[in-house]
């Protein structure tokens, strides 16, 4: 028995659970060897009213490259949290650098939430962001960044079911990608994800009941499941629901 290898491209933040503070435990709770290649190294998430942000840009072609060298192979490869606009066309290098035939690309288009970008990502990032989708397998944007993807205003959005289905569907860019389109309300109480798989062409939802506040990083431990339940071999709609 061989254990799954995840690439995982996000960052490093100190304080307030997400990205790689969660990738690294959920992938490997599921059984899993999470590696993860940084993006950048934060004292806390940039939600917080301050924060120390170090750039990791520059440092990770030259980390990649060395597994190349290895010539070290990944059953798939996620990415989140991006730093820079230069970094975004670099994380591209490396998804075809280190991509194999067998290879799936998750790739979670983090740029903001309720309508608002994050502290650190500019207008050109958020612009970016769409060609990095390009090369995903799996996207799994909320709300908010299917609206920047889609050039929709996110103020017009209802955020239901119905026009969730749709959403996901313009988003697999004619049945190219799959995509999880997460922050859907369908029913009272109810929260979850429109899913579009390219596997059967088939649009659903997958719903859940609204535990109410604000839970940061629950969008990474969302990816984190949903990509460890693909390397495990389930379907798009059985991922979601775990
Ligand atoms: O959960 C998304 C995320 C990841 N990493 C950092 C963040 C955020 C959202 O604010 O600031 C550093």
């Amino acid at each position: 028995f061989m254990q799954k290898k995840i690439a995982v491209i996000n960052d490093l933040s100190g304080y307030g659970r997400c990205s790689l503070t969660v990738a690294i435990p959920v992938l490997s709770a599921m059984g899993h060897q999470c590696c993860p290649i940084p993006t950048a190294i934060l004292s806390n998430h940039t939600e917080f009213p301050v924060y120390f942000f170090d750039d990791y840009t520059e440092k990770m072609t030259t980390y990649t490259d060395k597994w190349k060298e290895l010539g070290l192979s990944f059953d798939a490869i996620a990415t989140g949290f991006l730093g820079s606009e230069a970094q975004i066309g670099i994380v591209m290098e490396i998804v075809q650098k280190l991509k194999a035939e067998k290879t799936f690309v998750v790739v979670d288009p983090v740029m903001g939430d309720h309508g608002r970008r994050y502290a650190t990502y500019t207008q050109l990032m958020c612009e970016a962001m769409g060609a990095l989708c390009a090369q995903a397998d799996v996207i799994t944007p909320n709300l908010t960044e299917a609206a920047f993807l889609l050039d929709l205003d996110y103020a017009s959005l209802s955020g239901g079911g119905k026009e969730g289905l749709e959403l996901a569907r313009a988003l697999s860019e004619g049945g190219r990608r799959s995509v999880v389109l997460t922050g859907v309300s369908s029913g009272e109480g109810m929260v979850g994800a429109a899913c579009y798989d390219r596997a059967s062409g088939r649009a659903g939802l997958v719903m859940a009941p609204r535990v109410e506040g604000e839970y940061h990083g629950t969008g990474d431990i969302f990816a984190s499941v949903l990509t460890g339940g693909l390397v495990g071999g389930m379907e798009l709609e059985q991922a979601a629901a775990l």
